[in-house]
């Protein structure tokens, strides 16, 4: 069916009432879903179908070590839907935080879901979990983290980890992680689709539940289980302070003139060079331009990224996974007539921490798609 048969044959009032927005707009947040997870076209129309018309997969959601931010930035996105649209598309059958029902009774609720909908279930983590001396450190319900997830994921169509403490330990698993807080996927011995960001994008979980209505499995992931869509360009691409990075523009301190005028903020520490999310691309609450860490003139920590957020120092720098600042231009702040010679190139290289060959720089800057290895340490050192 096209677009034009679909919407005419969803009963849009009905929709409009249950989801409180207007036909224009879910089917433009259709299209954006669509977009979002890189799908073909008409497929905007599909999740709309989906979304209108399928019985609501039943959701299971454990937390465990952790801040619950991940379910607040679902709750607290601007979006005006958002929060009814997730909690309207799933049938949330247990969530510590949102039930009303508490002790025995939302246990004896959880064990009524999964055996209602015994292999169909989604499963959401939400928490680091904790491994050492037998998991004592999170009891729920007098179970350990461990024994409950174990539980819950044998009877589960797809488990899935929400936040970077679910995704590879997160925040708990600092070291020295003193309860041997693990990710969900080491606790069950498999890569499971994770949805990393501290807190994640709540779209991107959004945009997977999607996927999971319409097309009955979750989306391809990488090998870290992370779903292509979102997880699979540096955030040093999609930055929008990248012209400065190239054109050699740094701030160096918080508050100072670089810092004030937007330039680059990798020698602060900026992680966006080595971590994978889509940030800069789809943003954070709606409220328009920068809204993402980024924009708002603090580096990127890499918290989506295993080993770097919670990890590296703040204001460690960052590895450059495949670009370096170039040292074959001039410099574009030098006033008109005092080119870069190739002694200053070289002292960009060596400011920067990463002392690259020009000719390589150059070889990027035309256009070859170059995989630069890293050949100079630079992690540690703060120019
Ligand atoms: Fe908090 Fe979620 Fe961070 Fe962790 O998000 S926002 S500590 S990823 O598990 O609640
Ligand atoms: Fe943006 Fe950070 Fe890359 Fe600079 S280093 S361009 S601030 S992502
Ligand atoms: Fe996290 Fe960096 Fe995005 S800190 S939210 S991955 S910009």
């Amino acid at each position: 069916m096209d677009k034009n048969t679909i919407e005419s044959s969803l009963n849009i009032e009905a929709l409009e009432d249950r989801l409180g927005i207007s036909r224009r707009s879910f089917m433009k947040l259709c299209a954006a879903m669509a977009a979002t997870m890189g799908l073909p076209a008409g497929a905007d129309a599909a999740i709309a179908e989906a979304v209108a018309t399928k019985q609501r997969p039943s959701v299971i959601w454990l937390h465990f070590q952790e801040c619950t931010g991940c379910t607040e930035s679902l709750l607290r996105a601007e979006h005006p839907t958002l929060e009814k649209l997730i909690l309207d598309i799933i049938s949330l059958d247990y969530h510590e935080t949102l039930f009303a029902a508490a002790g025995h009774q939302a246990e004896a609720a959880r064990r009524a879901a999964m055996k209602a909908n015994k292999g169909k279930y989604l499963l959401v983590v939400e928490g680091a979990i904790p491994t050492k001396d037998n998991g004592i450190y999170c009891k729920v319900g007098g179970q350990t983290a461990m024994e409950m997830l174990k539980e819950c994921a044998a009877d589960a169509a797809a488990v899935v980890a929400i936040g970077s403490c679910a995704s590879w330990g997160g925040m708990p698993s600092t070291p020295p992680n003193p309860t041997g807080a693990s990710s969900a996927g080491e606790v069950l011995g498999k890569v499971i689709p994770n949805i990393p960001g501290c807190p994640p994008n709540p779209y991107n979980f959004l945009s997977t539940v999607v996927h999971f209505l319409t097309f009955g499995k979750l989306p391809e992931v990488d090998n870290l289980g992370r779903p292509k869509f979102a997880y699979s360009r540096l955030i040093h691409e999609n930055c929008e302070r990248r012209a400065h990075f190239d054109a050699g523009r740094f701030a160096m301190e918080f508050g100072d003139d670089g810092h004030r005028k937007g330039y680059c903020l990798y020698k602060l520490g900026c992680k966006g060079p080595e971590t994978y999310a889509n940030c800069p691309a789809i943003l954070f609450g709606d409220v328009g331009n920068a809204s993402w860490p980024v924009g708002t003139g603090h580096p990127c920590i890499g918290c989506t990224e295993k080993g770097v957020g919670f990890a590296k120092p703040i204001h460690q720098l960052a590895v450059l996974k495949t670009m370096y600042p170039p040292v074959g231009f001039p410099r574009v702040i030098e006033e008109r007539g005092k080119g870069a010679t190739l002694g200053a190139t070289a002292l960009t290289a060596a400011i920067a921490g990463a002392a690259v060959g020009a000719g390589a720089m150059l070889a990027k800057n035309l256009g070859k798609n170059v995989e630069i290895q890293q050949t100079t340490p630079v992690e540690g050192k703060q120019s």
